[in-house]
């Protein structure tokens, strides 16, 4: 470090314990972290002020009292009134947009080097383990609305490099709503509840959110996959992660390309039923949030394989759309993903406000060998990050612990609200005496922009390309398979049923014919407004792999993680329930022992009993994915007579879920599923139906593999 002068004492407090982290070659973000962060655990020290004092009481206000009578508090009591104005400054604005969210810590690593394309040490050091946080969020809901409500889904992950911090603020979705950020606000105010009554909380599904689809010809394309499967996630775990926005990369030799970032789940990308989003959004509003939990702390940690597109930048306009259009995907088929890494959560956070509620993103922090592109959005985003980071946390928020870079930081920003950091030295400015603190040259490591070229006039406008709306839109549902297709149209039906104004379900539907006439007809018959006899614009006919998400199989069989209800009653079956029990943790499922009641329940012989989880009226079929019904002649005929019993199993069917049963359990499952306008198969076996597994109808398929193939591709619901 040229012109260092340590003895003037000029060394930054941060910037020693940087030093010293790398000095212990320890670059990790959680003890990083440790130094913050307190256990409150029993024998760790008693109760004090924020100032320090011990408190010799917690439960009582300092006031005047007899044994007969008790008299005023006193405002004398410094104890009291620090809690209650801790207290009633506990909460920070919640996020704008994506105020619902829950995230983990877990690390990023890098199997193929990008040196090709990117000097960023981060894509090209396959010897790096990089510590990462990310949190997933839905957009239109406040901090506690439901997290599966039908909405796109924040995927943002925090890479905490060796040359700072690279945010890749991305979603589930690979398009957005708009093209230019300034319809931003426009948008968000749209989806939000309306403004005369505040109704309706994280729903899309009324009259403003769908007249600004209409009025906004370029959200065609986005909208569609919001009504997709990909709208209803069944976890966090098993969804695409995209950066949406192009970026560029700039490798060794000065060469720029633009790219596409992208994740993609081992686990399969796979979907709730809405039937069942619906439900889940009453039974359980924090399913996605535990899910996320307990996988972690199960130890099976999801991943997610990290994918690049890139187009040389001699390639930029050799498209039909404009690449730096985010409202269009870049076809598998022009552009394939290159896999180079893998992201692996298995952390979770200590304290949900200090490290999920505070962590801040920014599009703009990106490291050297990544850079921006003129993406009329990713250039508005840039600004608006920061900005609305300032306004939640206060304009020291990079220094909060987990926002705080693992690496050095270094400079001459100062003073503000909150400010953490007591920097040592007589100068805070650049250039100086002392040579404190000078900016890097490349070779040091300090980022360099590429030098563009650019020609044009000053003008509010965007270029021919970005004129064209319905060709991707149209490419999309052209790709979907039938189920998908179906699922789309019922979302645009139900969403469509909740606007009571005519002209706006009206026109929507006009708008569908622009893409589909038979989903226009279709959704038309079930919504009301004027049927549309002709398509808006032929439909191409075109299809692109990589947007349904059947191309996104899991990478292997596998159950761990899944929710699987084993239903007992007194007089169960012994002999399958521990078969199934051991079989289910064994392949690491999580069996969830679901009872007529939550005391004991005692088997068929009385030699084997268990403590259910949960009784049958407080947890719901919709919480599990598969369930598993052993017989016993007692148990059978005691939940043959429960109508919850009938209707756990009944709706489990309807929502595609596989259902295994022994002995006496398959007439069960027979009664509760083969109602009279349900055909089942041929024979009216319901044993013979696809994801029933019993032990009279020894099928190919096993019950795992059946609870693997979670969701089918039909369903009476
Ligand atoms: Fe955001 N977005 N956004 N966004 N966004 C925010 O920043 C914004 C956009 C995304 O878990 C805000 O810290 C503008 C696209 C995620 O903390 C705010 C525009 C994509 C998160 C903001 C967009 C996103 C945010 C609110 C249009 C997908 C949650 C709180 C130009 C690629 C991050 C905050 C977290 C959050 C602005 C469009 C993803 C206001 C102006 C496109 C995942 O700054």
């Amino acid at each position: 470090m040229a012109g260092f002068v340590p003895e003037k004492g000029i060394i930054p407090a941060a910037m020693e314990k940087a030093t010293h982290a790398i000095m212990g070659h320890k670059r990790d973000k959680i003890s990083d972290l440790a130094q913050e962060t307190k256990d409150f655990g029993p024998g760790n020290g008693r109760l004090t002020t924020d100032y320090g004092v011990k408190q010799t009481t917690a439960d009582d206000w300092l006031r005047v009292v007899s044994d007969k009578q008790i008299g005023p508090a006193l405002l004398e009591d410094p104890f009291a009134r620090e809690r209650i104005h801790r207290f009633d400054h506990e909460r920070i604005p919640e996020r704008v947009v994506h105020a619902r969210g829950s995230g983990a810590f877990g690390t990023f690593r890098l199997f193929e080097s990008a040196e090709d394309v990117t000097c960023a040490k981060v894509l090209t050091d396959t010897s790096r383990e990089t510590p990462i946080f990310v949190r997933f969020s839905t957009v239109l809901g406040s901090r506690g609305s439901a997290d599966t409500v039908r909405d796109v889904r924040g995927f943002a992950v925090k890479l905490y490099t060796q040359e700072g911090n690279w945010d890749i603020v991305g979603n589930n979705i690979p398009v957005f709503f708009i093209q230019d950020a300034i319809k931003f606000p426009d948008v968000i105010h749209a989806g939000k509840p309306e403004p005369h009554n505040e109704v309706p909380q994280a729903q899309s599904a009324h009259n403003n959110f769908w007249d600004f689809q209409y009025n906004h010809t370029e959200a065609t394309h986005m909208f569609m996959w919001a009504m997709s499967d990909r709208g209803i996630p069944r976890s966090y775990r098993m969804m695409q992660g995209f950066g949406v926005n192009t970026f560029t990369l700039i490798n060794a030799k000065g060469e720029r390309h633009f790219v596409k970032f992208l994740w993609t789940p081992e686990l399969g990308v796979n979907s709730l039923v809405w039937d069942e989003a619906l439900k889940l959004a009453g039974e359980d509003p924090d399913f996605h949030r535990k899910d996320l939990w307990e996988a972690i702390e199960n130890g099976v940690y999801p991943k997610w394989k990290f994918g690049i597109q890139t187009i040389p930048e001699a390639d930029e306009h050799k498209f039909d759309f404009d690449i730096l259009d985010a409202t269009k995907v870049w076809p598998e088929e022009l552009v394939p993903t290159r896999y180079i890494g893998e992201l692996e959560l298995n952390r979770n956070p200590d304290e949900f406000f200090t490290q999920v509620e505070q962590i801040a993103f920014c599009t703009s922090h990106v490291v050297p060998g990544i850079g921006f592109s003129n993406d009329p959005l990713l250039q508005g985003r840039n600004f608006s990050y920061f900005d609305t980071q300032i306004s939640r946390l206060g304009v020291n928020w990079q220094e909060l612990p987990i926002n705080r870079p693992v690496c050095p930081v270094m400079n001459f920003n100062r003073d503000g609200a909150m400010r953490h950091t007591i920097t040592k030295g007589t100068v805070n400015y650049w250039p100086n005496r002392f040579e404190a603190c000078p900016p890097a040259t490349h070779e040091e490591g300090g980022y360099l922009e590429y030098a563009e070229k650019i020609v044009g006039m000053k003008a509010r406008a965007r270029s021919a390309k970005f004129k064209e709306h319905f060709n991707q839109a149209q490419l999309f549902w052209n790709s979907m398979a039938p189920h998908e297709k179906k699922h789309i149209i019922d979302a645009l039906s139900f969403e469509l049923d909740h606007c009571e104004d005519p002209v706006v379900y009206g026109r929507m539907v006009q708008r569908l014919a622009d893409i589909d006439l038979g989903l226009a007809q279709t959704v038309c018959e079930m919504v009301g407004g004027e049927k549309p006899e002709k398509a808006g614009r032929p439909n191409h006919s075109k299809r692109a792999h990589g947007l349904s998400q059947l191309d996104f199989p899991p990478a292997k069989l596998s159950i761990a993680s899944r929710r699987i209800a084993i239903i007992v009653a007194d007089g169960y079956d012994p002999v399958a329930y521990a078969a199934a029990y051991g079989a289910i943790s064994a392949a690491l499922a999580i069996p969830l022992v679901i009872g007529t009641r939550r005391s004991k329940v005692t088997a068929a012989g009385g030699s084997h009993s268990v403590q259910p989880h949960h009784h049958l009226e407080g947890f719901r079929s919709v919480m599990v994915d598969a369930l598993f019904i052993p017989g016993g002649e007692q148990s059978i005929a005691t939940l043959s007579k429960s109508g919850r019993a009938l209707h756990w199993i009944r709706e489990a069917f309807g929502h595609l879920k596989a259902i295994g049963a022994t002995g006496e359990a398959v007439d069960l499952v027979n009664k509760a599923i083969a109602l009279p306008d349900v055909t089942v198969s041929s024979s009216g076996d319901v044993s013979e139906s696809y994801g029933v597994v019993t032990l009279r109808q020894i099928k190919p398929e096993s019950f795992t593999e059946a609870v693997q193939i979670a969701k089918g591709t039909s369903g009476f619901l």
